[in-house]
């Protein structure tokens, strides 16, 4: 199994993290998809990271997507909770994380990929208040339900939470202010330290397998 994009999106480093929880191993290639995109059009067209390969060749896109497989690989190994009300607290956590995601790499693409003057200040206002209603939200939900983070037993919703917020503080800090969201920046440090995230760092790096 091969997966195929940077540690630099937050989907990609939910999939590399969780498969590690999973117990699957698996290859990576630090694709970008912007400075290596006809690189990454070879291996799939549509040019999405994560971008992952099945062992029989079949690729799959969609972070969420490639962990519904992972999950049904690593049976009885999960990291979606059981019983029905703690894994719909778990989608209502991961919701806002990817909601969170999503609404950075739209702060991100409008500024890197426009040109200044066709850079549109009403949209990215509005996305930003999205990004805080979604941070602001999961800070609530977290100190309410704090989140397990050991290696042994952080879920989806920790993992998301904590590379989600990870994210936004390695490239949107100005648009959310850590001091405002104390539950998650706390909580994010200690997973960071955890081996499987530290064995796919946020970046440019490829990751390597922990002992
Ligand atoms: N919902 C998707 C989002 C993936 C996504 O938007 N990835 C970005 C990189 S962070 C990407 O592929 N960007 C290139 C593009 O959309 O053209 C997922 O969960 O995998």
């Amino acid at each position: 199994m091969k997966l195929i994009g940077m540690l630099d999106s937050p989907y990609v480093r939910r999939v590399a993290v969780s498969l590690q929880l999973l117990g699957l191993r698996f290859e990576h290639q630090s694709l970008s998809v912007f400075r290596t995109f006809d690189q990454f059009r070879e291996i799939n067209p549509v040019v999405k990271a994560p971008t992952f390969i099945c062992d029989d060749g079949e690729v799959l896109m969609d972070s969420t997507l490639i962990l519904q497989y992972a999950e049904a690989l690593a049976r009885p190994r999960s990291l979606m909770p059981g019983p029905l009300p703690e894994m719909q607290h778990a989608l209502r956590v991961i919701g806002l994380a990817l909601a969170a995601c999503e609404k950075s790499v739209q702060i991100i693409y409008e500024r890197g990929q426009r040109p200044p003057e066709k850079q549109h200040e009403p949209w990215v206002e509005r996305v930003t208040g999205q990004l805080l209603a979604a941070f602001g939200a999961l800070e609530r939900e977290v100190k309410r339900r704090p989140l397990a983070v050991t290696s042994e037993t952080i879920d989806q919703a920790g993992v998301t939470t904590a590379i989600a917020w990870h994210f936004a503080q390695q490239l949107v800090p100005d648009a959310v202010p850590a001091a405002d969201f104390p539950t998650l920046a706390a909580y994010s440090s200690r997973a960071e330290a955890l081996p499987e995230f530290l064995a796919a760092p946020h970046g440019a790096g490829t990751y390597r397998a922990h002992a």
